[in-house]
């Protein structure tokens, strides 16, 4: 901080103080999506990108941050990832299954959420479908009477956990897949899954797409499908090739240090998003995810339109995604856990983890293992934020705050700091400090996403014994969450600078762990 912009700040803040001005935010004009116009300076492009804000629903399943996923089908029995379609029914059959136990583990350890494969490639239907014989009904389990979708849904619903549903648009077994017909097919299914068992807030659209039993390929009508989701089942978030959640881009559970949720999409068409830029929107399927740079100024500077598109990370707990014997030991342990997390949420995205229930229709206990150690690991780091118990303060264009600062660390995410623009154009920064010196190597960030996504550089420094500022962290993106780790600090002062922003940062939580 400069020596005339703290004495300069100390004095308005005094000023602030005595005529009673508050920090309080003020509204502005948001976007779920913006068109860009051939006219928009590279300034106008920036602002925009920093004001387009997630739907409702994209917000509500941001804040999950953990998602549990379970592969569970025919591949579980017969040592296959991809079934090819022809494998006999009569292997299925989890004699212990037992749903509302995954959901107590899910519950008990964090997760928030869980999307079953109620159809993978294979076409083999975990419900009884009207439209098909290759599902449980003609499995030996329950006599052909069972319902996996709908204990699992029931389960979830009981104990608090959302439900979602992952609906393989690839399908190896149905004979009408490679025709317009199978599309009718496929809504037929979708329309079962989010008619039948009550309230579905995932919908999973996997980009596989190969051969059919005929040999011919699918041209998938997804505009058809996302209209029958919005319809049915509103709040539901459209994932992987859906307009609402994007995929990160592996299957590691990584996601990329700059990780934007604001990015192109130059397949939406400008001049109507122009016409009425608050419209819901259903964008055409996008699948270009996989590049390292989905959001700079360089990449929106070349943009048509934006849209509001936040990353999902999946990973399995195991080596494969369906149980097999063979992969008996590849279980993760809960430290690896810990840093997928990091990499994961941690990154502005959500974790979507795979547990892939056994042969008995249970999750094995080396997974239970896991995800409970995960949690006690997650518990110990951040049960306690060092900064709830700071003085803290924000000096923000022209004033220091302490009122509003307090907002960062109390552990409310509805309440936020906004950083204003300083004379020499960088954001501010927020200063703690404690009575006794505090031990730290866990740096959490949050904005408040519903205002957008702005921070593009951060820098995290204490107030070394040498009277001098020492960097610990630096970053650039931040989003809905950013955790940063290092070697333990010992300090009794630090300071979190903003360095680039596209518009005045709104930092809902700061934490130090
Ligand atoms: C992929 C599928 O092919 C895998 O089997 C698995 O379901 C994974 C989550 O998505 O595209």
């Amino acid at each position: 901080m400069r020596k005339n912009n703290l004495l300069s700040a100390l004095a308005v803040s005094a000023l602030c103080a005595g005529l009673g001005f508050s920090c309080s935010p003020r509204q502005e004009e948001t976007y779920s999506h913006v068109a860009i116009s051939p006219d928009d300076s590279p300034e106008d492009i920036v602002w925009k990108a920093a004001h387009v804000v997630p739907s409702r629903r994209q917000f509500e399943w941001q804040r999950l941050e953990l998602t549990a996923f379970a592969h569970f089908g025919l591949n579980t029995f017969t040592d296959v990832q991809w079934g090819s379609g022809a494998d006999d029914p009569e292997a299925f059959n989890p004699v212990h299954f037992d749903p509302g136990e995954w959901v107590s583990v899910l519950r008990e350890t964090g997760f928030r959420s869980l999307i079953l494969t109620c159809k993978h490639h294979d076409g083999f239907c975990l419900w009884p479908s009207a439209y098909t014989d290759y599902s449980v009904r003609s499995s030996p389990w329950k006599d052909g009477k069972g319902d996996v979708v709908r204990d699992v849904a029931e389960a979830c619903h009981e104990q608090g956990l959302l439900f979602g549903v992952y609906l393989s648009p690839w399908d190896r077994h149905e004979q009408s897949y490679g025709t317009p017909e199978y599309n009718d097919f496929f809504v037929n299914q979708l329309t079962e899954l989010l008619t039948q068992y009550g309230r579905v807030d995932e919908v999973w659209f996997d980009g596989a797409c190969g051969e059919g039993p005929n040999g011919k390929v699918q041209e998938y009508d997804y505009q058809r499908w996302y209209a029958v989701v919005r319809e049915l089942q509103p709040q539901a978030v459209i994932a992987i090739v859906g307009p609402d959640v994007r995929w990160v881009g592996s299957e590691r559970g990584v996601g990329r240090l700059s990780e934007w949720s604001v990015v192109p999409n130059d397949k939406l068409d400008p001049a109507l998003i122009a016409a009425d830029s608050q419209h819901e929107l259903i964008m055409p399927p996008t699948r270009v995810v996989r590049d390292e740079d989905l959001g700079s100024r360089e990449v929106i500077g070349k943009a048509k339109t934006l849209v509001w598109y936040p990353s999902e990370a999946d990973v399995s707990i195991r080596r494969s995604w369906f149980y097999t014997e063979s992969d008996n030991g590849t279980t993760k342990s809960p430290e690896r856990l810990l840093n997928i997390y990091f990499t994961s949420v941690g990154r502005n995205s959500n974790l979507l983890l795979n547990i892939p229930p056994n042969r008995d229709g249970l999750f094995g206990e080396e997974e239970v293992e896991s995800l409970r150690g995960f949690a006690e690991l997650r518990r110990e780091m951040f049960g306690h934020n060092l900064l709830s118990d700071a003085k803290l303060r924000s000096f923000s264009g022209f004033s220091w705050c302490g009122k509003n600062a307090r907002a960062a660390g109390d552990g409310n995410y509805d309440t936020s700091v906004r950083l204003k623009q300083c004379d020499d154009g960088s954001y501010g920064c927020i200063t703690a400090r404690w009575d006794a010196p505090k031990t730290f190597s866990v740096l959490m960030l949050q904005e408040d996403i519903r205002q957008g996504q702005r921070i593009e550089s951060f820098t995290l420094q204490y107030l070394g014994e040498d009277g001098e500022w020492h960097t610990v962290a630096e970053g650039t993106t931040v989003g809905y969450k950013r955790l940063m780790r290092f070697d333990p600090v010992t300090a009794t002062a630090v300071r979190l600078l903003i360095g680039s922003a596209r518009h005045t940062p709104v930092i809902a939580e700061y934490g130090l762990f």
